[in-house]
């Protein structure tokens, strides 16, 4: 039993907590505000700059353990996911806001969990704070104090660790500064449409043929994936969870003229987004909006565990691949999105001055004639 004098001594720091109570009700006197997430590539809608104060915006992530098919094959992966989503959903708030995030992890799944959010400061990302067994669930809040586009990843402990996040449990946050994205020089930079592109590369075990394996739960398959995991080779590198998410009619659609900004995250691994035929105007490459962007680049780079951000103006119209430019992963191992855009052709920019036609056989004669046959001794 509590002697007299430790429960005085208790009563004493209780009385102590909350007369340090005051910055606690001051932070519940901020507005709140409920965000409903949305699946990848889109984004919830939001201000891109807000005259409103600081609030503190809620969200929920429901982790969920499932199967999912990967590629064109059928291959199949025990993911897991939050939100149900590869990546999980972007969560978009201004510097100076609070995050407030519901952590669920319902009883039909068979793990632990967490979060780790880079965006946020102390405990492991939040990660020691909100570790919890299928049937729980965790209120975490953390103040977005820097700027940019951020993982969150799950980071359960040790070999946990890649595990989980290899099976698809990432995704991002992007703080925005309260007066919006500015250009280096101070000019205001609007997007008219943003897009969220979370790359996965996933390491599926080969039985004695050769054939991608299939298990019936997680845990089932986890030493094979750990196997193939340590050679460092995926069998695929995803855009959003499988192979085509975003090709065809599952392609990005913009116009000509409109501004689009791309967050590409990758949680594990290197990536070096290219716009096939475009460019990224503004690139914050390391995704940090308090750095200026650089400017006109070809390609970027997005280091593994971090999340970059690209403003691009479609000045044409067709079909543009949006691919890592490593283009074995691009085209063999599935690192390829679409952009559908939709506007009028610009001859200046391009034009086919004569199609493909024949060469005529005696023009064909004077081309393989030495050019300049006087200079070659
Ligand atoms: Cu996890």
């Amino acid at each position: 039993m509590m002697s007299r004098r430790a429960a005085l001594a208790g009563t004493a720091a209780m009385v102590l907590a909350l007369a340090a109570a005051p910055a606690l009700g001051e932070e519940l006197k901020l507005p709140r505000q409920q965000v409903n997430l949305v699946a990848p590539p889109f984004v919830h809608p939001h201000e891109q700059a807000t005259r409103q104060p600081p609030r503190i915006l809620e969200f929920k992530l429901v982790i969920e353990e499932k199967e999912i098919v990967i590629d064109e094959a059928g291959t199949k992966l025990q993911a897991m996911t939050f939100n149900g989503s590869i990546p999980g959903p972007l969560m978009v708030v201004h510097e100076g806001d609070y995050v407030e995030v519901t952590l669920v992890n319902p009883d039909t799944n068979s793990m632990p969990h967490n979060i780790d959010f880079h965006s946020a400061t102390g405990a492991l990302g939040g990660g020691e704070l909100t570790l919890i067994n299928p049937g729980e669930q965790v209120v975490l809040r953390w103040k977005a104090t820097r700027p940019g586009v951020f993982v969150y990843h799950c980071a359960p402990g040790g070999p946990m660790i890649p595990w989980h996040v290899v099976s698809g449990m990432s995704g991002a946050v992007m703080v925005l500064p309260r007066d919006g994205l500015k250009d280096g020089a101070g000019k205001a930079l609007k997007y008219d449409r943003v897009y969220y592109i979370g790359e996965n590369d996933f390491y599926i075990p080969r039985d004695a043929k050769g054939n991608f394996k299939s298990y019936t739960s997680s845990g089932e398959g986890y030493t094979d994936m750990v196997d193939v995991m340590r050679k460092l080779t995926p069998t695929h590198v995803v855009f959003n969870g499988k192979v085509g998410a975003l090709t065809g009619k599952n392609a990005m659609q913009a116009k000509v003229g409109e501004n689009v900004l791309i967050v590409h995250s990758q949680a594990n691994r290197d990536s070096r987004p290219h716009l096939i035929g475009g460019h990224g105007d503004y690139v914050w490459e390391t995704g940090k909006f308090a750095n200026r962007p650089e400017t006109d680049l070809e390609t970027w780079f997005i280091r593994g565990g971090s999340a970059g951000a690209a403003l691009y103006k479609f000045l044409q119209p067709g079909i543009y691949a949006y691919v890592t430019h490593n283009l074995i992963e691009a085209v063999e191992l599935g690192a390829t999105a679409h952009f559908k855009v939709e506007g009028n052709w610009n001859d200046d920019l391009m034009k086919q001055v004569t199609p493909p036609e024949p060469v005529a056989p005696a023009k064909l004669g004077a081309l393989l004639k030495p050019a300049n046959a006087a200079h070659v001794r």
